[in-house]
Order: C-alpha cells, then sequence, then structure tokens
C-alpha cells in the first residue's frame, strides 16, 4: 500500500473509532440533564440515582471522547496536509468556534456539575448539566460544518494570488444546506444510540433483579441462604427481595421505558432526516446516489435493491436480485417516475467537465467504491433493527405496570446496545467513502466553478513515505484500541456494579451543613 491508502485507512480506522463514543455524549447528556429535572421537579430520589448512574457512565464515555478527538486532530496537519492548506480559511473558522465556544461549554459546566453537586443550588446545578448538552451539540454542529464543506463546499471564491479558495461569506459556510441536513440526522442518530444503551441497560437490571427477588425469597422460606449467587453490586449486598423488587419497579421500570420512548422518538425523527438527506445528497452529489444503489445505468423509475450479487466495485456484472420498483427515483426526487443518472453517465459527463482541469488526470475514476457505498447505506438502516427490537420490546414487557422478568430479553438487550453504533458507523462509511474520490467534492450547485473548487483525494495526502505513514497507523491503531479496550471495561464494570450506595443521598448544600468535610469524601467516591 502506498501512503496515500495507508493515510486513508488511518483516517477511517481513527475517526470511526472517535464516533463510537461521540453518540453516546451526545444522546446522555440530553438524557441525564432530563432525568436530573425529573428529580428537581418531583423529588422523587429514583431520577436522582438514575442521573448518577448514567452519569458516572457519560463521564467515563466523555473523556475518552476527548481523548479520541484530541489525537484526531492532529492528522489534518500530519497526514493530510495539502489538503489542510487548501481548506485553511475555511475550516480555520469553524474549527475555532468549535474549541471556543462549544469544548468551552462543554468542559467548564462539566466540571460545574461534577464538583457542584453540594455546591451549587439544585437550580444552577441542573442548569450545568443543561449547559454541557447545549455544548455537545453546538460542536457537533461546527464539526458537522467543516464536513459539509467537503460534501459541498461554499461561502468561497477561487483566488489566484493563493492558489486556493479563499472564504468570502462565512455565514453561508456555516448555513450549509448539506449542514442543515446533516446535523440533525446525526443528533437524533445519536440520541436513538444512547437511548438504546440506557433501555438496554435498564431492562436488564430489571429483569436481573426481579430474578434475584424470587431467588432470594425462595431461599429465605427454605431458611437456606448459602448457596445465593453473589451479586455484582455492592449495594445490594444486604438487599431483602422487597428492596430488589422495588428497585425494579421504581427504578429500572420508569428509566426503561423513558429510553424507550426516546429511542421510538429518535427513530422516527431519523427516517424523516435521512430521509431529507438523500434528496439533498441526490442534488448535491448525484454520484454517490447512484454508488448507493449501484445503479450503472441511468434509469427512470430507478428501483431501490434489496440484494444485489456481483464484484459490486466496478459496474460489470452486477445482478439486482430483489429490488422494489421507483423507489429510489422516489427516495431521490419523491417523485417514481424520475430519471436517475447512472454511474457511466456520471462518469462520462465529469470526465467532460473535469478531465484535464487543475489537478485532475484526464483518465480520472469518479465513482466511489461502489460495494463499500452500497453495503453501507444498507447496512446503516438495517442496524436500526436492534434498537427496535429494544425499544418495542421494552414497552411491550412493561405494559400495563408490568416489569420485565425475564433474563432472557435482558440479554438479548444488553447484546443489541453495539447495533446503534455500527448504524452510525455505517452511515459515516458511506457518507465519507461515498464522497471519495474527492476530499473537496465539486459543488455544480451553485455559482463556485465547479471546474476548479475541488480536490482529489490524491491532491490533499501529506509528501510523506508509505514506511512512516505505516508506523502512525499501526501507533494509532494500537492507541485507539487500547482506549477502546479501556472504555468497554469501565462501562462494563459500572454497568455491573449499578447504582452506588451513596447515589440516593439527596446532595446538601454547603452552607445548610455544619460539617463541611463530613460531606465531602462521599460525594468524592467516584473520581468526585
Ligand atoms: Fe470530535 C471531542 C476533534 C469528529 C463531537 N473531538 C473532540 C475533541 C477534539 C475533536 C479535538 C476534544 C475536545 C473537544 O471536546 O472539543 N472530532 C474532532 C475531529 C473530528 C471530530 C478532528 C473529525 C474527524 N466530533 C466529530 C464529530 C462529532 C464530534 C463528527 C459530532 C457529530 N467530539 C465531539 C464531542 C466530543 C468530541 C461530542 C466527543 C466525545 C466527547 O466530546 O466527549 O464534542
Ligand atoms: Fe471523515 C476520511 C469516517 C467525520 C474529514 N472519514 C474518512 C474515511 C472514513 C471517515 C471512513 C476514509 C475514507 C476513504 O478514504 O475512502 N469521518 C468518518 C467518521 C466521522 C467522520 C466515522 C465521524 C467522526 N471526517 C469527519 C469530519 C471531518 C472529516 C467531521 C472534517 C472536519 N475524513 C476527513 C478527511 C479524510 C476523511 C480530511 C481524509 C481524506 C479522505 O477523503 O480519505
Ligand atoms: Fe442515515 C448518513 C439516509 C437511518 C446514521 N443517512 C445518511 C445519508 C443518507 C441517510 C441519505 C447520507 C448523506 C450524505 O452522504 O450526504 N439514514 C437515511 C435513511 C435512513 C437512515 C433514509 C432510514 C430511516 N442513519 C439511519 C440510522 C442511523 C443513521 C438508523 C443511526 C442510528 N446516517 C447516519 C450517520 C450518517 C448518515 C451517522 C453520516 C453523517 C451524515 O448525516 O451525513
Amino acid at each position: 500500500m502506498n501512503a496515500l491508502d495507508l493515510s486513508r485507512w488511518q483516517f477511517g480506522i481513527t475517526t470511526v473509532y472517535h464516533f463510537i463514543l461521540v453518540p453516546l455524549t451526545i444522546g446522555l447528556a440530553p438524557m441525564i440533564a432530563i432525568m436530573q429535572t425529573v428529580w428537581y421537579k418531583t423529588g422523587n430520589e429514583q431520577w436522582l440515582r438514575a442521573t448518577k448512574f448514567f452519569g458516572k457512565l457519560f463521564l467515563i464515555n466523555f473523556a475518552l471522547g476527548v481523548a479520541t478527538g484530541i489525537v484526531q486532530e492532529f492528522q489534518f496537519g500530519m497526514n493530510w496536509s495539502e489538503y489542510s492548506r487548501y481548506v485553511a480559511d475555511v475550516f480555520g473558522a469553524p474549527l475555532a468556534l468549535e474549541g471556543l465556544i462549544a469544548f468551552f461549554l462543554e468542559s467548564t459546566f462539566l466540571g460545574l456539575w461534577i464538583f457542584g453537586w453540594s455546591r451549587l443550588p439544585r437550580a444552577i446545578h441542573l442548569a450545568t448539566i443543561w449547559l454541557v448538552t447545549i455544548g455537545v451539540t453546538a460542536s457537533a454542529y461546527f464539526i458537522i460544518a467543516a464536513n459539509s464543506f467537503m460534501q459541498h463546499p461554499v461561502g468561497v471564491e477561487w483566488s489566484d494570488e493563493r492558489n486556493r479558495p479563499a472564504m468570502n461569506n462565512f455565514w453561508a459556510v456555516i448555513t450549509n444546506s448539506t449542514t442543515l441536513a446533516a446535523f440533525p440526522h446525526v443528533i437524533v442518530g445519536a440520541w436513538l444510540t444512547a437511548a438504546t444503551f440506557v433501555a438496554a441497560i435498564g431492562a436488564w437490571w430489571m429483569a436481573r433483579n426481579m430474578w434475584r427477588a424470587k431467588k432470594l425469597r425462595e431461599a429465605i422460606k427454605t431458611g437456606d441462604t448459602s448457596d445465593m449467587p453473589k451479586t455484582t453490586s455492592p449495594s445490594q449486598i444486604d438487599a431483602t427481595p422487597e428492596d430488589l423488587e422495588r428497585d425494579a419497579r421504581r427504578l429500572w421500570r420508569p428509566v426503561t421505558r423513558f429510553a424507550c420512548w426516546v429511542a421510538i422518538v429518535s427513530g422516527v425523527l431519523l427516517i424523516i432526516t435521512g430521509d431529507y438527506q438523500a434528496q439533498i445528497m441526490f442534488k448535491q452529489q448525484p454520484m454517490k446516489m447512484a454508488a448507493a444503489e449501484s445503479l450503472c445505468e441511468t434509469q427512470t423509475n430507478a428501483g431501490f435493491s434489496v440484494l444485489s450479487i456481483g464484484r459490486q466495485n466496478n459496474c460489470d456484472n452486477i445482478d439486482h436480485v430483489i429490488e422494489i420498483p421507483g423507489m429510489l427515483s422516489f427516495m431521490a426526487t419523491h417523485r417514481f417516475n424520475q430519471t436517475l443518472q447512472g454511474v457511466n453517465e456520471l462518469q462520462r459527463e465529469y470526465t467532460e467537465k473535469l478531465a484535464g482541469t487543475p489537478g485532475v488526470p484526464p483518465n480520472q475514476n469518479f465513482a466511489p467504491n461502489l460495494f463499500v457505498t452500497y453495503w453501507g447505506f444498507r447496512a446503516m438502516i438495517t442496524w436500526a433493527l436492534g434498537s427496535v427490537i429494544v425499544a418495542f420490546g421494552g414497552l411491550w414487557l412493561t405494559r400495563k405496570k408490568k416489569v420485565i422478568s425475564s433474563r432472557k430479553f435482558g440479554l438479548i438487550a444488553l447484546w443489541m446496545i453495539p447495533t446503534p453504533f455500527l448504524a452510525n458507523a455505517s452511515g459515516w462509511i458511506f457518507t465519507e467513502m461515498g464522497r471519495q474520490p474527492w476530499v473537496v467534492a465539486p459543488n455544480w450547485q451553485d455559482n463556485l466553478d465547479p471546474t476548479r473548487i475541488h480536490m482529489l483525494v490524491q491532491n490533499g495526502v501529506s509528501n510523506h513515505t508509505a514506511p512512516i505513514v505505516w508506523v502512525t497507523l499501526i501507533g494509532f491503531t494500537l492507541l485507539y484500541g487500547a482506549l477502546g479496550v479501556v472504555w468497554f471495561l469501565l462501562q462494563r464494570r459500572y454497568i455491573i456494579e449499578g447504582p452506588g450506595p451513596h447515589d440516593d443521598v439527596p446532595p446538601v448544600l454547603d452552607n445548610d451543613v455544619t460539617d463541611h468535610d463530613a460531606d465531602g469524601p462521599k460525594q468524592l467516591s467516584f473520581a468526585y
């Protein structure tokens, strides 16, 4: 492999890792804020326990999200220096804004939230977690604005003097129609991810508690509790069957149902926003649309195929085995009888317009990898079924005051946790690999001179030798792999520990207590 391919692999691997953590951060923040708000309003301490329990998982995730994000940023300068120079004007502003506004909000207020439990008045403490939510959501907006420029550059004009595009309209960059379409889709995808996570953990604990309560009751009846399996939760060691059932009913059931509803609402919003994005994508990157369907020849009434076989990474030898007639045309334009251009026609058109323009060789292939785009798109949608199982299963099993006592469902739900993560990864792989061969795709819509403002991936890469990129690729993959393992083990540990012994103690304000120190260590029991 040459330095270009290696650099692409490196970017791909590291950002997919980063985006395991990102959606959970973005989705958990508002869910925790809502839990805390319910506690604040009702005084129901079960919601305080849920807030603190998921708060712990959130903090671990956030810390690793920041760690993986920082390394991520180095790559622009390191492996993609030509590209970084090219987009310097445009990227500088949104990324600086993300740093200033978003990271400032996130980290400052997260710090206040962690240490403020018994230092800040309750209403203000509640406001800090909402500000964290606004911060992480805003940071997503700015980073997606930067990414959207690569899909659909706007707000720039060609500058001969600098030999690169110069920004002439910051507002246009920030309100790119691509950003406005992608941002809501990414955010609700993150909500679905966190909702599935919370619902699955809630369902699992509920089922475990009910099972344990039953066992314990039997054991108490026979008078022999010696072979009760040990609990993974230190706060359950002395729990009576009644305690266990109370947690199942009053803590886990409401938490699970809340999360199931968030998942359903997010799922509906995902379809609406995804549908809108498909139409924007069809106008802005017709080649990506054609590739997503492996639509090689231009077609009216184009179908959406459910299964295709063939070598798929080029146009020879593709068979659409099962197809929904007209569906692709419908997805692109909301009309069944629309003509969609196929890969071959687009290739001819792009060659005519772009081949031989600065930076573009005469024989450039303008189609992305058809196999990856085709299956990436379908994988994104299919993986969402895991969340559907958790959400509908969870609501069904808890209907009419019921509690989940099937340990099997608890386990199935846990196994579904990775599915929305995979859906997110597939969505990004589709978006980013479908953008190839461009790092900055030409914009055919606005008055932007598509023959000048574009950059091919081979022109964006740094001038390194392959062995050097091998070193960073292996180094980063190992580092990210290790961070991934740490993330998994920490999450697992705190998930199976359950809510801590002090999590139901309502925080006491400093000025309310006489003995300040008595309250300190308790609050700091977990890193805080
Ligand atoms: Fe990210 C952390 C950089 C993609 C959302 N990211 C984070 C940090 C850096 C980056 C330097 C640590 C400081 C901070 O929080 O700002 N991120 C990047 C780069 C990306 C990237 C260079 C491009 C490949 N990130 C990315 C996307 C999103 C986020 C596409 C949202 C949709 N990033 C976040 C976040 C994080 C974060 C929610 C994630 C986990 C976290 O904060 O705890 O703000
Ligand atoms: Fe990206 C690349 C994914 C975000 C920028 N990415 C890439 C790849 C992948 C990805 C897979 C590879 C592709 C090829 O080569 O074919 N992304 C991703 C994900 C995410 C992202 C998952 C989420 C986190 N990006 C992003 C953003 C940005 C970017 C936000 C901006 C800012 N990318 C990028 C670049 C690159 C990439 C620059 C390199 C070049 C190419 O194209 O490759
Ligand atoms: Fe998605 C992407 C659609 C689901 C996540 N998406 C994307 C796209 C489209 C879509 C069209 C592309 C765009 C461009 O490239 O431009 N989706 C869609 C649809 C659906 C979906 C239609 C069905 C409903 N998704 C989904 C899910 C998820 C997702 C379920 C998860 C959870 N996506 C995603 C992501 C992405 C996508 C992450 C990347 C980013 C953007 O947005 O761009």
